[in-house]
Order: structure tokens, then C-alpha cells, then sequence
């Protein structure tokens, strides 16, 4: 198994964690995202969105779209299962994941603030408030959803950990590599640092991955 990831990225972060969580170690091949060496020729070979990550399980060619490889894994691998059983519970946990990786995450990636800065001229500061602009329309939203459902327990789905833990901790990640302020979000908070003490996790952090620095 090979995985294509960068330290950096938020949505190799998301599949570092299912993967550990399964145990699984792939070969890991850096492509360094803010060289741009995602836009290589060999790269968009491999994915022609020119996007992290991409997975190669067997055979190729590689998968791609971090929540449809984690469905895959969860698929092909599945214990612990990473989705509850009951059908509302399963479309909460993915609702909740697509929040942050359909509705966030594409907003705040280097090609969308690149473009920013090259066709709109927006200077550094002017795309880091568009960054925490949409990094805070989704903490709030994670957070009403997860103060006040009775599903919300230890974890965002009660007591088993979901891909909406996964994704949920990577928009944390992403926020505080954009400074964004996290005190309005506590039931976020209280979240993330439950999964943090986990070691799939941990490991997973993109400040522990290989070539990252040891702070933002
Ligand atoms: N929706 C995709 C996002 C993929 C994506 O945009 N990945 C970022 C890193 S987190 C990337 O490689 N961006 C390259 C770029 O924007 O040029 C997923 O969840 O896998």
C-alpha cells in the first residue's frame, strides 16, 4: 500500500488517522505541497486533480478524495468500523464529515488562496481572513450540532469513534494553522482533546509527520 501525502495537508491527515486506526503502515511518498510539486506531470498521473491524497492499495490506479478513501479502508478493513450501524446515526457522522471536508476544507486549500492572490491581488492578510472566515462558519456549525444533539457523547456519535472525529480534528488543525481563535467552539474543544489522547491519532498530527516543523 502507498499513500501520497504531505505533513501539511489536512486531508492526508484524515486518512493517516484511518489508516492507523486500522493498523495499517503504507510506504509513504511526500509530495511537497508548497514546492507545488503536486502540479508535477508524474503527480497528476496519479491524481489529475493535482490534490493530497492519494492512495494506492494493490493494483492501481490510485484512489482518490480523502473521505471516499476512508470509506474504502473502512470497507476493505473493518475493524475498528469507522461508521455506526443505525442508517440516521451513519448520515449524521457523514453529514457532520462533509461539513468539514465538502463544505470547509475546499475553500481554504493552496490552489483556491494561490488564485486569490494571483487574479484577485488579495495580499497575504486579506486570504488569511478568508481562511478564518470559513475555518469559523464551520466550527460554529460542528459546534450547535454537537452541543445540543443527544447523539453528541464522548466522541462527536456518542462513544465510538467516526469518521466525523477524523474530520473533526482536522478542522481543528486547520484552524490553528490559520490562528484561528477555538474558545467559542468547547464542545469542539472537549472533542478533539478526547481524540488526541488516542494514539492513531497522535501519530497522525501533521506537526509529527517527516519534514514538518515543530511549530505553525
Ligand atoms: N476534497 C479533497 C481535498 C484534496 C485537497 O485539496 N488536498 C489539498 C491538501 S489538504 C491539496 O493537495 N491541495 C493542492 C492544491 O490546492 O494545489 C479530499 O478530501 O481529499
Amino acid at each position: 500500500m502507498k499513500l501520497f501525502s504531505f505533513w501539511r495537508s489536512l486531508a492526508s491527515y484524515r486518512v493517516r488517522i484511518a489508516l492507523n486506526l486500522k493498523g495499517l503502515s503504507p510506504e509513504v511518498i511526500d509530495v511537497d505541497l508548497m514546492k507545488g510539486h503536486q502540479r508535477d506531470p508524474k503527480f497528476r498521473e496519479v491524481n489529475p486533480m493535482m490534490a493530497l491524497p492519494a492512495l494506492v492499495d494493490g493494483e492501481g490506479p490510485a484512489l482518490f478524495e480523502s473521505l471516499a478513501i476512508i470509506e474504502y479502508i473502512d470497507e476493505v478493513y473493518p475493524q475498528p468500523p469507522l461508521l455506526p450501524k443505525e442508517p440516521k446515526a451513519r448520515a449524521r457522522v457523514r453529514g457532520l464529515a462533509q461539513i468539514v471536508a465538502a463544505d470547509s476544507h475546499p475553500l481554504i486549500v493552496p490552489r483556491v488562496r494561490e488564485y486569490l492572490a494571483r487574479e484577485f491581488k488579495i495580499d497575504e492578510a486579506g486570504v488569511a481572513k478568508w481562511a478564518q472566515h470559513w475555518h469559523q462558519a464551520a466550527l460554529s456549525g460542528l459546534e450547535e450540532h454537537l452541543a445540543t444533539e443527544k447523539d453528541t457523547g464522548t466522541y462527536c456519535q456518542g462513544e465510538q469513534v467516526t469518521i466525523a472525529d477524523i474530520c473533526l480534528a482536522s478542522q481543528v488543525a486547520g484552524a490553528n494553522f490559520f490562528k484561528v481563535d477555538l474558545t467559542p467552539y468547547p464542545t469542539v474543544n472537549r472533542i478533539v482533546a478526547a481524540c488526541a489522547k488516542i494514539d492513531a491519532f497522535a501519530r497522525a498530527h501533521p506537526l509529527k509527520q517527516p519534514g514538518a516543523p515543530a511549530t505553525t
